[in-house]
């Protein structure tokens, strides 16, 4: 067969980045024994380095350099057809025991994956090049900071790496020489990607990630959804603090009063267009910036306010619906120095994907390489292609993103993606409501996982696929971090996605959505009107700034606003089976949560 990844061989001084801590050194060469690759690069995150992966990849046909008078320092990569997306049911947690994992995880025993694992891994990189890649995740200077090293058999990793993560020589200067600094041991290898050999593996226990048969961005950016998500909540329940997948954002009103808040949407729900969010023209004197758009790492500070990082250095995002009319903010970053992954190609060398601005092209060539055009069947572009950028390409970046203690988060969103029953915007009572609206939130499936798109399921605080361990004391620390803090995030809910009978969004979301936004900032300084619903508090029209919103009627906002009783007691029905089918960790004052609301209807 094929070597899908031949190794490289850099000239002298190129790859040579070999750290000084012993334990990284015995590690690797641990891994170096069971993958037997030709030869190991060291990465240092340098310019020189980069350039050469980058005219590498493109030798091999990794990378298609993309038009570079239009988008300087751009390139796609195509994913093999099979490898698209998260694979949820080849994702593992192996912790000693399956309660550990919980009943929302596929836990498989740590010993036997071990061997599972090494089996694969036996001489899978031999002609292969081991790239390895130290990196940091969050402001170095934050006692959040996490240092990882993640082993790879593909270039196309470490570029992503690159732009995702600080990596380079700072990791093992922050890391040091000490033989028990901590670090997270990520092992990624393609194997020969297939789907049948692809596992996405979790050792909390050991600070250990291993990734095998993928070269999907979140299978294999051991950094993002593996360390920042899995790995991290884990240790955030241990030590006391949160990983969500949450973005954050600064807001500012034209006072000059800003608020921070934290929201929190499953899969391809809006979390990056809300994050670079851009006010519409009635809003000027309004500003929105970006501390991050995918997680979140939040703890208490002495305050007694919740106070948030952003883990990355890159957005991972979402193309297909990116344009100038929907988040420009977006179109800016991607226009150089981005790498594609899974867009079409135009006949002059520029990326495609759906809802994009303007006709499409004549005639281009699809995510998988065919030749395309407006008459295909299928799309150009696929529906999870993605962008990955750098965050100071972000042209509304906040100034405080490297700050080491965090922005204080005054309001916490959670958000899905549901046709009906879930009215535009509500606010829960206190906390404890809150943390029952976020553990029974549902929304549609999407493409950013493997499997049927458009399901509704419950997503527990947009966690499912990503909570580290049981679900049940995920919810309990929700429960006691909000005992521990004296002022607590304000919690709301939204949904952009409501559809009218014809199946048309009611809501023109993206930047409308600062009207919302601003509701929510309102209600955090005690002056926002809104009315009492079984299910919290909802604005009524008039609590809303909806000036210059001409294509919203008031038939459809009161649409948009409603609590339909029928829809909501399906809506508990499902909300109270999922709590129940969760076991005996649920914390009985979910349960009472759902018996106050339940109530409020009856009355
Ligand atoms: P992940 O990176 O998978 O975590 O996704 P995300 O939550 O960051 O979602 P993203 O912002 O990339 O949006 C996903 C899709 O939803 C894109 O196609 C967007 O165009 C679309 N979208 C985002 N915000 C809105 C909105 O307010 N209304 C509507 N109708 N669509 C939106
Ligand atoms: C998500 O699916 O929530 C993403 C994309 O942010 S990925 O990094 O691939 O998981
Ligand atoms: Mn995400």
């Amino acid at each position: 067969m094929d070597n899908i990844a031949p190794a490289i061989s850099p000239p002298n001084g190129i790859g040579a980045n070999k750290p000084t801590n012993q334990a990284v050194l015995d590690w690797v060469h641990e891994v170096e024994l069971l993958t037997k690759p030709q030869n190991i690069f060291w990465c240092d995150g340098s310019e020189d380095e980069n350039r050469y992966l980058v005219r590498e990849a493109l030798r091999q046909g990794i990378l298609i350099q993309l038009n570079q008078s239009r988008r300087p320092n751009c390139y796609l990569h195509r994913s093999n057809p099979n490898d698209v997306a998260r694979v949820e049911q080849f994702t593992l947690i192996c912790t000693p025991t399956k309660e550990e994992a919980g009943p929302t995880n596929h836990w498989a025993a740590p010993a036997e994956t071990y061997s599972k694992l090494h089996g694969m891994l036996k001489g899978a990189m031999q002609g292969r090049t081991m790239f390895v890649v130290p990196y940091v995740m969050g402001p170095p200077g934050s006692h959040l900071a996490k240092i990882g090293y993640e082993i790879t058999d593909s270039i196309y990793v470490v570029l992503s790496m690159r732009i995702m993560t600080q990596m380079g020589a700072l990791a093992s200067r922050l890391l040091g020489d000490q033989a028990d600094a901590e670090f997270n041991r990520g092992v990624h290898s393609l194997l020969d990607v297939n789907p049948e050999r692809r596992w996405i593996c979790h050792f909390p226990q050991d600070n250990t990630i291993i990734s095998v048969g993928s070269g999907y961005g979140g299978n294999v950016l051991l950094s993002k959804k593996c360390l920042a998500l899995r790995i991290a909540s884990y240790l955030a329940k241990q030590q006391g603090w949160l990983a969500e997948h949450m973005l954050i954002l600064g807001v500012e009103s034209p006072t000059g009063k800003k608020h921070y808040v934290a929201a929190a949407f499953p899969s391809a729900c809006g979390k990056t267009n809300f994050a670079m969010l851009i006010p519409p023209k009635y809003f000027a004197g309004w500003k929105v910036t970006t501390i991050g758009d995918d997680i979140a790492w939040m703890e208490i500070r002495e305050d007694g306010r919740l106070y948030a990082v952003n883990p990355e250095n890159g957005y991972f995002g979402v193309v297909p619906g990116t344009s100038y009319s929907s988040n420009a903010n977006a179109m800016r970053a991607i226009e150089h120095d981005t790498l594609f992954t899974n867009v079409a190609l135009t006949n002059d060398g520029d990326a495609w994907w759906e809802g994009k601005d303007g006709l499409p092209p004549d005639e281009g060539t699809d995510w998988c390489g065919r030749p395309w055009t407006p008459a295909s069947k299928e799309k150009a572009a696929h529906p999870n292609s993605r962008f990955a950028t750098p965050m100071q390409n972000n042209p509304v970046l906040d100034p405080q993103v490297d700050d080491p203690r965090g922005v204080p988060i005054s309001a916490i969103i959670f958000g899905g993606r549901r046709s009906n029953t879930m009215p535009l915007v509500f606010q829960a009572d206190d906390w404890t409501h809150g943390v029952f609206v976020g553990a029974t939130m549902a929304s549609e499936t999407t493409a950013a996982a493997t499997g049927a798109v458009g399901q509704v399921r419950r997503d527990p605080m947009a966690m499912l696929p990503f909570c580290g361990y049981n679900i049940g004391d995920y919810f309990e620390h929700w429960l006691v971090t909000g005992r521990r803090l004296t002022n607590p995030p304000l919690i709301f809910h939204v949904n952009w996605f409501r559809k009218s009978a014809e199946g048309k969004f009611l809501w023109p979301g993206f930047g409308q959505n600062l009207r919302i936004l601003k509701w929510i900032i309102e209600r955090c300084e005690d002056r926002a009107g809104a009315a009492e619903t079984p299910i919290g508090a909802i604005p009524r029209p008039e609590d809303l700034d909806l000036a210059e919103l001409g294509e919203v009627t008031p038939e459809m906002l009161r649409d948009l606003l409603s609590v339909n009783s029928e829809e909501w007691s399906k809506e508990l029905e499902g909300q109270r089976e999922f709590l129940e089918s969760l076991g005996p960790k649920i914390p009985k004052a979910l349960f009472a949560q759902y018996e106050k609301v339940a109530q409020r209807f009856n009355r």
